[in-house]
């Protein structure tokens, strides 16, 4: 099933094909005088997928409001149609990361909806950072480190139920993020509390299927404004280091101190084998889950010359999950996954054009300004023909938001989806 009319998908198309074309050439010859095969480039970019976060396709919001736009999807069904949207205009998203109990529904049902459209499931996400109407113990003081044994078990019982949802629909991975902190110096005791996250979170990792990782995401402060328990990457790999070898930490772009140099956390995190993937976004002053690379691409590119290093030196466990976890305030979410997502390819393509022998002999040679001036100019090359090409071939669109908006999309699911209020607050 596809929600997107082939034939318009052709005729959009072609309206570009010839252009395209000139520019590919143009491109795969001034490449071609520094040494890269575009055609290499162009299959290793079609094989770079991200997972679409099934949350992102709803309207975000802030803690002060939230301003749905026409035609929400109203449950996870809805939310798999947008998804498939997606991936079908872009070829770069064939999977889904689902939120539960947002997106609790039957297996079977969830596995045929997305069989049907086309998608498969990355990893669960649990969520005990809120309270759901059917539970008995609050989060309010915390989850998984919580001073209380009923309301970690709790916690703890939520994230196995996760994991089976998982098991059913085809999911490899489980990604723990906690709100677990404190609002007050002396609040909490910072060891005792780190000991009782610890022994939660190996308990959880005890029932973890043989061929399943468990990913966890560190995050400085919200909505603890005084210490979070899981607040770092150095927490996170001391996490990761307590549970075992299918624990990894998650990097989430967002989630660090201002000016934090990300690309070198990756790098640490790849050298000792720790680096479970992304949650792929962008910020200029917080955690601000603005979309990936609209602030600073040079930060994604530089994130994704770690991972093409740590890819052709071929280093040991390294097989990052490449994930996208963003709130879209002011546009259609749609349009913003499919722009952030081809956005992780031009920074994966850009990486790839890096002369790194040369990288090599500057940094052995001390020549700093050579050696900055090496990544610039991969940086620098506009690589939007490798990707509209990569996309073409796969059946996708040469201008994804262009066909979106002259497929009607959004205009067609409005009249079917009953408009939503603005009431509820942000996702973080
Ligand atoms: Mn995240």
């Amino acid at each position: 099933m596809t929600m997107i009319d082939a034939s318009l998908l052709e005729q959009e198309n072609e309206t570009r094909a010839k252009a395209l074309e000139s520019d590919y050439d143009a491109l795969a010859g001034q490449l071609n005088r520094r040494g890269i095969a575009i055609e290499t480039v162009k299959r290793k970019v079609s094989a770079c997928g991200v997972a679409v976060p099934s949350w992102g396709v709803g309207t975000g919001g802030t803690r002060f409001a939230r301003f749905p736009g026409p035609g929400e999807p109203r449950d996870i069904f809805d939310k798999l149609e947008d998804c498939s949207v997606i991936h079908a205009l872009t070829r770069a998203t064939p999977t889904v990361s689902l939120h539960i109990p947002w997106d609790k529904a039957e297996p079977d049902a969830l596995k045929a909806k997305a069989e049907e459209l086309g998608l498969g499931f990355d990893a669960m996400n649990s969520n005990t950072f809120q309270d759901q109407p059917d539970l008995v113990q609050s989060y309010k003081f915390g989850s998984l480190s919580h001073t209380d044994a009923a309301t970690r078990q709790q916690a703890i019982e939520h994230n196995l139920e996760c994991i089976a949802l998982g098991e059913a629909i085809g999911s490899k991975a489980l990604t723990i993020w906690v709100g677990d902190g404190s609002n007050f110096p002396g609040q909490s005791h910072f060891t005792r509390q780190f000991e009782r996250y610890l022994e939660a979170a190996k308990t959880i990792y005890a029932d973890l299927p043989a061929d399943w990782r468990l990913f966890t995401e560190h995050k400085m402060y919200e909505p603890a404004f005084y210490s979070t328990v899981v607040q770092d990457w150095g927490t996170n790999y001391l996490i990761a280091q307590e549970l075992g070898d299918r624990a990894f930490c998650l990097v989430d772009l967002g989630h660090h101190a201002p000016n934090v140099n990300i690309e070198m956390i990756v790098a640490r995190l790849i050298q000792f084998g720790k680096l479970g993937g992304f949650h792929f976004n962008d910020s200029k002053y917080g955690d601000d889950d603005l979309d990936t690379g609209s602030i600073d691409p040079y930060r994604l590119f530089l994130v994704f010359n770690e991972l093409v290093d740590a890819e052709l030196r071929q280093a040991a466990g390294f097989n990052p999950a490449h994930m996208l976890d963003q709130s879209h305030n002011v546009t259609d979410p749609i349009e913003s996954l499919m722009v952030s997502a081809m956005e992780v390819q031009r920074a994966y393509a850009q990486a790839l054009l890096v002369d790194r022998t040369a990288l090599g002999a500057f940094q052995d040679a001390n020549d700093a300004l050579m050696a900055t001036t090496t990544l610039k100019a991969a940086f620098r090359t506009d690589v939007e023909p490798i990707l509209a090409k990569a996309r073409l071939e796969a059946g996708g669109a040469i201008d994804p938001v262009a066909t979106y908006r002259a497929a009607g999309y959004r205009q067609r699911v409005s009249e079917i989806r009953p408009a939503v209020s603005g009431a509820g607050g942000g996702i973080v």
